[in-house]
């Protein structure tokens, strides 16, 4: 059994000093992970965690240029995660994320290599935010992973996701996530959109199952995504997987893993996804990023879009904060930042955004401006006849004739868009 981080001592922690020797413990303007607020620390609220795959993984092709980031951890998995953890300590913050092929690639044993991460984890107390198995990059996976015609492949992708828990499992990850970019389809005339969906429900049925044969006490999160790279997807957003989900029952095993860029993509802001899952009771956890509105793709940058954030862990903290989730940093630095300090500037940035952010949404709580407002807005749905319509008292003709009788004729109120977008801005 892997010791993971919860085990360790923190006067025992040790730097390893291997790839950025020349590089400091970052000290924040922002991020004091110490810092009380609202009760818990930053650390707490935020969980930060750094991804395995864009930084340590990816080689920086583009559809017109070649791989050009040629990291000196690049060359096996046990520098990656070397270098992974050494990056994190020298950024103190407390969690990574990864999929199985970014540290133990095909032809590598993922037992194994759940030993190495969980000693390193071990070393440095760093904990596992969340696993996932990649069920997009492999061939086999070209027509989807558990909605390919073919049931092989769904039987190697059951395979392949038994495997990753596992070891998410045994790490004492926080969750499991899946996104699962190929469950889609390109067009309807090689497509049986409602045997896929049945393949996909009952994938996930086999999955719920597993997680509570094995005892595995994380969440389970879905990360909704419209496209990219298929053309329609099963998980689009919150709302799209919501009813696929209860339409197989699930509602309750799964929450979302929200992803900025992913929203703008389906045309939400990232705020209505969160706030769409805390209004269903199916928040789970950030990928922290920031797209580009004016590319049509997944650009995976670092979050710096300070309005966004505060407006989303604004809504995260009035439902009492992260459980099991935390903020992920799911982003890249652009293929022209070919320098090792540029992976830590586009770090550095995120998570003062992210301090920052904090800040101002527990500011933004305290003052209680912005809930006042929210509540005097809907107060008459708190007596009278609004309780009455909500309680089921009352029926579409006793709520015709109660017009009638009170010669109802309300008055449009203001909806103060602007004072309230001056409250959380200034
Ligand atoms: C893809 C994406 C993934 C997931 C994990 O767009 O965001 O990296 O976060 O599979
Ligand atoms: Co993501």
């Amino acid at each position: 059994m892997a010791p993971t981080g919860q085990q360790v001592d923190e006067g025992k922690i040790q730097m390893n000093d291997h790839f950025f020797q020349n590089i400091e413990p970052i000290q924040y303007r922002y991020y004091n992970p110490k810092q009380k607020i609202l009760g818990k620390t930053m650390e707490e609220h935020l969980r930060i965690s750094v991804c395995a795959w864009h930084t340590f993984c990816w080689e920086g092709p583009d559809m017109f240029g070649q791989p050009l980031f040629h990291r000196p951890w690049m060359k096996s998995p046990e520098e990656k995660i070397k270098a992974l953890f050494e990056f994190i300590q020298k950024l103190g913050v407390k969690y990574f994320t990864f999929h199985d092929v970014d540290l133990a690639p095909a032809g590598v044993s993922l037992e194994k290599i759940t030993d190495l991460i969980g000693e390193e984890m071990k070393r440095t107390g760093i904990e596992l935010l969340w696993g996932t198995a990649n069920l997009t990059g492999h061939p086999r996976y070209m027509a989807g992973a558990m909605t390919n015609p073919d049931p092989a492949v769904f039987a190697v992708a059951a395979a392949q996701v038994k495997a990753a828990i596992d070891a998410t499992h045994r790490l004492k990850g926080h969750n499991y996530v899946l996104w699962n970019g190929r469950d889609g389809y390109e067009t309807l005339l090689n497509t049986d959109l409602r045997q896929e969906m049945d393949q996909y429900g009952r994938f996930l049925s086999l999955l719920v199952d597993y997680k509570h044969k094995i005892g595995f006490k994380g969440a389970l999160l879905i990360e909704p995504k419209p496209r990219e790279p298929m053309k329609h997807q099963y998980d689009f957003d919150c709302a799209t997987t919501s009813a696929f989900l209860r339409k197989y029952g699930l509602e309750k095993e799964f929450q979302f893993n929200i992803e900025s860029n992913h929203a703008t993509l389906a045309g939400h802001t990232f705020s209505h996804e969160i706030a769409y899952a805390l209004a269903n009771d199916a928040f789970g956890s950030l990928d922290a990023n920031d797209g580009d509105l004016l590319l049509g793709w997944d650009t995976d940058q670092f979050p710096m879009d300070l309005s966004q954030y505060t407006h989303g862990l604004y809504l995260i903290l009035q439902h009492g904060g992260f459980k099991t989730g935390g903020c992920n940093l799911d982003a890249k630095v652009r293929r022209q930042s070919i320098d090792l300090q540029d992976l830590f500037y586009g770090h550095i940035n995120g998570i003062e955004t992210l301090a920052k952010a904090l800040l101002h949404a527990a500011a933004l709580i305290e003052k209680n401006d912005l809930q006042s407002f929210m509540k005097k807005r809907y107060e008459h749905w708190h007596s009278g006849l609004g309780q009455d319509i909500l309680h089921k008292k009352m029926n579409f003709e006793q709520i015709a004739n109660y017009v009638q009788t009170h010669r109802l004729d309300p008055k449009p109120h203001s909806g103060r868009q602007e004072m309230l977008e001056g409250m959380l801005n200034l």
